[in-house]
């Protein structure tokens, strides 16, 4: 019999690729979306496997809705991939942040107990835990320190997760993982609103853009090789907390610059703090600014992670390497913006 899987977050970027993942492995797939007018399917639909997930509507606010789907579905294993998501998000927003981050993991957790306490759990856990890293590189037992209401409420959900698997003998396990990115990454996060506006000025659509912070780095990795080690966690023996990373650091502006070259741009930066900028050599032009309204009220400067753990139990380890990761992601919007896509 086929395995059936549920996974939150189905129209995220996570999302569509364990999707596309777990139909290889010959899964049925439920796909929980947020009941809207309708399930935004872009991702599914450009890996052409949106008629192969079943859909079922789903709020992380709502503990009768989550009983309702996990009792209905009888899933073997869940992958908990929804959440508000957008660290800066949460500043503005954080009691929603908490509700949906903090307390809706618990009541899947919840529902699991209830329903069937066979079901195999997978929480979505975040480097960002790390916020201000006590030591580098970053392992399982680094030292949390949450920089904000996101972190903080996903700290909540990562020590909840190891609770019910120590009180309740759940198989539930949380990837540590760091930022991964796609040609499916939102649009609001950095390195696609990089990649989506230099496409978009390169074919004329668009002057300029602006950034905040360009110098904190982070441990980028490409979100396809990340969705196995997901799956991988849910078929060992014994649930367990794993960080999942490529080992490298760059700053934005690294990234920056390899997704603009990659795409024939030739930069030059002038300035500091807010004054610097970028200009396109070719045309003379500014095309990046920044604005102090990207900043954080508390920035995470530095993630690294390290993934010997992963590496030796689940035989983890990342294929695209950070300058590979920029030139897909620039190339991919760049192609949309010729053929005339509208970039979401
Ligand atoms: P994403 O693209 O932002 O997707 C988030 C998903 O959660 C979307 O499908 C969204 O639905 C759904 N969602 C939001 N609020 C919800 C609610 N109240 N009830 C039900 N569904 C809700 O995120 P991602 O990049 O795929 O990341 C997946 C998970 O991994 C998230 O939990 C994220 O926090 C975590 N994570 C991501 C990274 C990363 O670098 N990508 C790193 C570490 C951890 P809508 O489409 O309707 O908004
Ligand atoms: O792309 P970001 O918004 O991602 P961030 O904050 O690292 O969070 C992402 O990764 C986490 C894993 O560590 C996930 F848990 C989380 O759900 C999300 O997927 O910002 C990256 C960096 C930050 O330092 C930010 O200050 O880019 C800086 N930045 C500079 N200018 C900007 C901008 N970020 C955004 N979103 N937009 C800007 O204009």
């Amino acid at each position: 019999m086929k395995k059936r899987a549920l996974i939150t977050g189905i129209s995220g970027q996570d999302g569509a690729f364990l999707s596309q993942f777990l139909l290889e492995k010959n899964y049925e797939i439920y796909g929980a979306y947020r009941r809207s007018s309708s399930p935004i399917t872009w991702r599914l639909n450009e890996l052409g496997i949106d008629g192969d997930v079943k859909m079922v509507p789903f709020e992380l606010l709502d503990y009768s809705n989550i009983l309702s789907v996990i009792g209905e579905v009888q899933p073997d294993e869940i992958y908990n991939l929804a959440a508000q998501s957008f660290v800066k998000g949460s500043f503005e927003k954080p009691i929603y942040t908490a509700d949906v981050d903090a307390v809706g993991v618990l009541k899947v957790l919840e529902a699991i107990r209830v329903v069937n306490p066979e079901i195999k759990f997978y929480q979505a856990s975040t480097s960002e835990l790390f916020g201000v890293p006590k030591e580098f590189p970053q392992t399982e037992t680094t030292p949390f320190y949450p920089r904000s209401p996101y972190s903080a409420a996903k700290l909540f959900a990562h020590t909840i997760t190891i609770n019910y698997r120590e009180a309740y003998g759940l198989h539930a396990s949380a990837g540590i993982l760091f930022n991964h990115e796609s040609e499916f990454r939102g649009i609001g996060f950095v390195t696609r609103k990089i990649t989506s506006s230099l496409a978009s000025i390169k074919q004329g659509n668009l002057d300029s853009f602006e950034l905040g912070n360009i110098y904190s780095k982070r441990d980028w990795g490409y979100a396809k090789d990340y969705v196995s080690a997901m799956w991988e966690m849910l078929q060992q023996e014994k649930a367990d907390e794993y960080v999942i990373a490529t080992g490298e650091s760059h700053t934005i502006k690294e990234f920056i610059t390899l997704a603009a070259a990659s795409i024939g741009f030739d930069l030059e930066w002038s300035g500091e703090g807010v004054n610097e900028y970028a200009i396109d050599k070719k045309r003379g032009k500014k095309i990046i600014t920044i604005n102090e309204k990207y900043f954080r009220p508390s920035e995470v400067d530095m993630l690294q992670g390290d993934i010997s753990k992963a590496k030796e139990i689940l035989g983890w380890e990342p294929t695209v390497t950070f300058e590979q990761l920029a030139e897909k992601m620039a190339v991919s919007d760049y192609e949309r913006v010729k053929n005339g896509k509208r970039l979401v």
